[in-house]
């Protein structure tokens, strides 16, 4: 994909590895111009039924390149603070939330500033028993973003997002399991076969419902519980038009495993 990020396709399986090991997979901008094409890949090929994300090295992702903003600074220039965000870190959000296959963040590292939240807009987190989360942005001045002052509160609750943000200190992975911010914690060794197990079983079950689940989950926290009713029936009639609900049918009262193709 370029020599920022590294893309492999594999029994309907995409695994993006961020590949800037030396700087914690920074984000740079040609870092996210990579993310972005691998992203155009995965939406496009319905052969790719599930995605696993992951980082190079001993970092997942330390957030935004701070290298490129220093250089902006030193030259005399200003940073425009939301203009990254508006160009990069939200799409790149959004695709997460908004794609029809599960995405898996399989976490082997520090995940830092945006590099944090990144992880936490994919569908499954699971991390090494190593690895850490920072809302590292008051630190340097700045505000969470990349989604974290949506998520945080909704995970782990006011009083922990408002530490986890205004301290910027390190959150141990056992701890972000403990308090629900992510899905499961494993010994370090047993991280990517793991987390490959898990997208390998995600991409062959009934890939239509996993992304209307993801709809579902998405609108939940914004939707009135009648809202949510209303969103849970448009989305079960797409479900059961589907030839996987068939087929799910079919293997049930037939007793064997369903062979789900993900139409
Ligand atoms: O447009 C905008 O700017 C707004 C968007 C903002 C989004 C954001 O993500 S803001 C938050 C940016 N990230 C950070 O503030 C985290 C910065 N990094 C750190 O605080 C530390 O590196 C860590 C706590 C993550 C890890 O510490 P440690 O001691 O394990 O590693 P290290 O030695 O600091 O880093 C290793 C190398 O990676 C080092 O390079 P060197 O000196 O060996 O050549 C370090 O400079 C580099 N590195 C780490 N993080 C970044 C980075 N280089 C550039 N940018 C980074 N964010």
């Amino acid at each position: 994909m370029g020599e920022n990020l590294l893309f492999e396709h594999a029994d309907a399986v995409a695994t993006i590895t961020l590949n800037r090991p030396d700087k914690l997979n920074a984000f740079t901008t040609e870092l996210h111009r990579e993310l972005a094409a691998a992203l155009d890949v995965v939406e496009g090929d319905a052969t790719i039924r599930a995605v696993l994300l992951t980082g190079a090295g001993r970092g997942f992702c330390a957030g935004q390149d701070l290298a490129e903003r220093a250089a902006i600074l030193a030259a005399g220039g200003k940073v425009e603070g939301g203009k990254a965000l508006v160009t990069w870190y939200n799409p790149l959000v959004r695709r997460l939330r908004r794609l029809e296959k599960p995405v898996v963040c399989a976490v082997n590292g520090i995940a830092a500033g945006a590099g944090a939240n990144i992880a936490l807009a994919c569908d499954i987190v699971l991390a090494a028993r190593s690895a850490s989360f920072i809302q590292a942005f008051c630190r340097i001045g700045l505000v969470p973003d990349a989604g974290g002052s949506y998520v945080l509160p909704r995970l782990v609750g006011m009083a922990r997002a408002s530490a986890l943000s205004l301290l910027g200190d390190t959150l141990p992975a056992e701890q972000a399991a403990q308090w629900g911010l992510i899905w499961r914690v494993v010994d370090d060794d047993t991280l990517m076969p793991e987390a490959i197990a898990l997208v390998q079983h995600l991409a062959r079950q009934p890939t239509r419902a996993l992304g209307l689940i993801k709809e579902a989950l998405n609108a939940s926290c914004a939707n009135s519980l009648d809202q949510q009713l209303d969103l849970e029936r448009d989305l079960q009639a797409k479900a059961a038009a589907t030839a996987d609900f068939r087929e799910g049918v079919a293997a049930f009262i037939e007793k064997r495993p369903a062979r789900f193709t993900g139409r």
